[in-house]
């Protein structure tokens, strides 16, 4: 109820829009407000005032974000696993060490257009971590930021690890650290995120990351044991397997609740077909690690063009939850495996995108780059 009061009381992101197409465009509708209200106007200028001249339908933004300033490419989060410090304990369980620094930080989400972020390491997504069921994490959490936060996990783990505001170690404070220790449990395609409140507002502003938990090969038999082993990556079978990790986000630049920018790992149409589309190998079998962290719209999703994939629901499961299907919806924190291949397919490029439109034509729209080899 609040809301709506609150968004008759501003000019919304759907109002705007509708605005800017009735009246030809972003400049005509600032101009006429006296003001530039728009933070999305790159956006928003190429798909409705400049669409007949794209060479992609009009998806796309005019410029280039610079990945440099921001400290990460989002070509690269899709790959970047991080295994931790590792080492053995006594009991033989593997250790895996990680340091996480909350960190404010501005950071880049479309061309010129900048976001008041809070991250860990100076990124959103934050570290993409990545161990076997079984695993001893600890992770040492250093709050350098503006703000008190925590870490909390969606894994298996004893409540004082839970990284909730007024329990045990509780909100940490700027300036204040604290040691998340728990074993990495069950095997699946997870995530973390702050959990300090307003809750919505610490997790929309960029605390949050992938927590891929891999199944242990050995406590599985037959054919489940070599499902295993494909998603394990001490394996060689998972070699064979092209693994992605995706975030979809979205980002409220005028803080009116509602999200102008929509990506998957933060950057609007960062592999869109004109920016960096995501070359993949035909002989390849393909895996994306999908995780929906959205806030303000209820669910989010993905569609893939050309093709049909298997979905494990919350990667929970060595066989497929729902086979054959070619879009995905999934609440804020749900997430899941998609497998899918293009072996048998000509080579081209081969659009996903979130199915509900207006996300696409905000930012979460991208293609493979599908190659022979
Ligand atoms: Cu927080």
């Amino acid at each position: 109820m609040n809301r709506r009061k609150k968004k008759s009381e501003v000019i919304g992101r759907r109002q705007f829009l509708k605005a800017s197409a009735l009246t030809g465009g972003v400049a005509a509708v600032s101009a006429a407000l006296g003001t530039d209200l728009n933070p999305t106007a790159n956006l928003t200028k190429s798909k409705i005032s400049d669409h007949d001249n794209n060479t992609h339908g009009g998806f796309g933004a005019v410029g280039q974000v610079d990945y440099a300033r921001n400290g990460f490419d989002p070509s690269e989060l899709l790959y970047d696993w991080d295994y931790g410090e590792v080492s053995e304990l006594d009991n033989g369980q593997t250790l895996r060490e990680y340091t996480f620094v909350a960190v404010d930080k501005e950071i880049e989400i479309a061309p010129g257009v900048f976001f008041p972020a809070w991250t860990y390491n100076g990124r959103v997504p934050g570290p993409t971590i990545r161990c076997v069921e079984g695993d001893r994490i600890k992770i040492e959490f250093i709050n350098a930021g503006s703000h008190p936060h925590t870490i909390h996990f969606h894994g298996i783990h004893p409540a004082s690890m839970d990284g909730l505001p007024g329990f045990y170690a509780g909100s940490i404070a700027p300036g204040e650290s604290t040691v998340y220790e728990f074993d990495a449990f069950p095997f699946g395609c997870h995530l973390y995120h702050c959990h300090s409140v307003p809750l919505k507002r610490h997790i929309h502003k960029g605390l949050y990351g992938a927590f891929i938990v891999d199944p242990d090969p050995d406590k599985y038999s037959g054919e489940e044991k070599q499902i295993a082993k494909t998603r394990n990556h001490n394996y060689r079978e998972n070699e064979n397997v092209n693994e992605m990790m995706m975030i979809m986000n979205g980002f409220d630049t005028n803080f009116d609740g509602d999200n102008e920018i929509y990506a998957v790992n933060s950057i609007a149409f960062a592999y869109s077909a004109d920016n960096a589309p995501i070359r993949i190998r035909k002989s390849q079998r393909q895996r994306i690690y999908l995780i929906n962290v959205t806030e303000f719209d209820p669910i989010n999703s993905l569609h893939l063009h050309a093709n049909f994939f298997n979905y494990y629901d919350h990667g929970t499961t060595l066989q497929p939850t729902l086979r054959t299907i070619d879009t995905v919806m999934q609440c804020q924190a749900q997430r899941g495996i998609l497998e899918f291949s293009f072996a048998d397919f000509e080579p081209g490029m081969y659009m996903f995108h979130a199915h509900q439109s207006e996300f696409a034509e905000l930012g979460w729209m991208a293609f493979f780059d599908v190659v022979e080899g």
